[in-house]
């Protein structure tokens, strides 16, 4: 399923798509996503939109048998490993992004990395939507995966610096101001189709203006060489009394090992 070709155009751009890599998969994680939206969990939120609805949440998985069924049984796992070059993948968590229709609410530029935990170079989201994906399209800064210093992480409700410490970050970016330096890449996409982008490629996405939902499910993976490290402040997701300390593996009984 993963091709050369995509291996070494993660490794350029720390991002690439595979077409139809978990299609059969779309209606179980439809209904998953359905669950998650009427029992939405601890960390759910509505990101104070003005119309429509951008809905996220995330850290369900074991709650939502068809989340947990997926993660242990498809092919996720195996292809987070080879798409990351690692032998084993472990299972970070889980991300569930919703945009109705008529939603202008933009996801902002962003990185994964700083918000996390984790430490390593073997990182992975696959990004999976479940409807067609034409006009609010998943967009990424190729090669920002190797920038020197990472993106300072802001609130996705009110752009609000999300720790205190201002020195260790570079600002975030806006492409559209200097399309010459920034390259983006983007798909349209059907069901099933999956991004794999590294935690450290900068991201966003616009509003959902199309007439079609836009559901989509992220699943986070780290390899071998990943471990946990501090940030100066609550990180999100914050799994709270995880009682890791610097360098230490991610705890296996919170977040598994499924391919090993
Ligand atoms: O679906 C979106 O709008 C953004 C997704 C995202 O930021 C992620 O999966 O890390």
């Amino acid at each position: 399923m993963i091709k050369p070709e995509h291996i070494s155009d993660f490794k350029k751009n720390g991002v690439t798509m595979i077409s139809g890599a978990l299609t059969d998969w779309v209606d179980i994680i439809r209904s998953g996503i359905e669950y998650n939206l009427k029992n939405p969990g601890t960390y759910a939120s509505e990101n104070s939109t003005s119309e429509g609805r951008f809905f996220d949440d995330y850290c369900n998985w074991t709650k939502i048998p068809e989340f947990e069924k997926l993660i242990r049984e498809s092919p996720a796992a195996k292809i987070a490993a080879e798409i990351m070059q690692s032998k084993t993948a472990q299972f970070f968590h889980d991300h569930v992004l919703v945009k109705e229709p008529g939603t202008p609410k933009e996801t902002p530029w962003h990185q994964d990395a700083p918000y996390y935990f984790i430490k390593g170079s073997q990182t992975v989201s696959l990004w999976i939507p479940v409807d067609p994906v034409n006009k609010s399209k998943i967009q990424f800064i190729a090669g920002s995966h190797k920038w020197e210093k990472l993106v300072k992480p802001v609130s996705w409700a009110d752009n609000s610096d999300f720790y205190r410490s201002d020195d260790q970050w570079i600002p975030v970016p806006n492409p559209e101001d200097d399309p010459k330096k920034h390259k983006i890449l983007e798909w349209e996409m059907d069901p099933g189709d999956v991004v794999l982008f590294d935690y450290k490629t900068v991201h966003g996405a616009p509003g959902n203006q199309a007439t079609s939902r836009r559901r989509a499910l992220s699943l986070r993976w780290v390899g071998d060489d990943a471990c946990y490290t501090e940030r100066p402040g609550r990180t999100s997701p914050p799994f709270p009394g995880h009682n890791m300390k610097e360098g230490q593996k991610l705890r296996e009984d919170w977040f598994p090992t499924i391919l090993s």
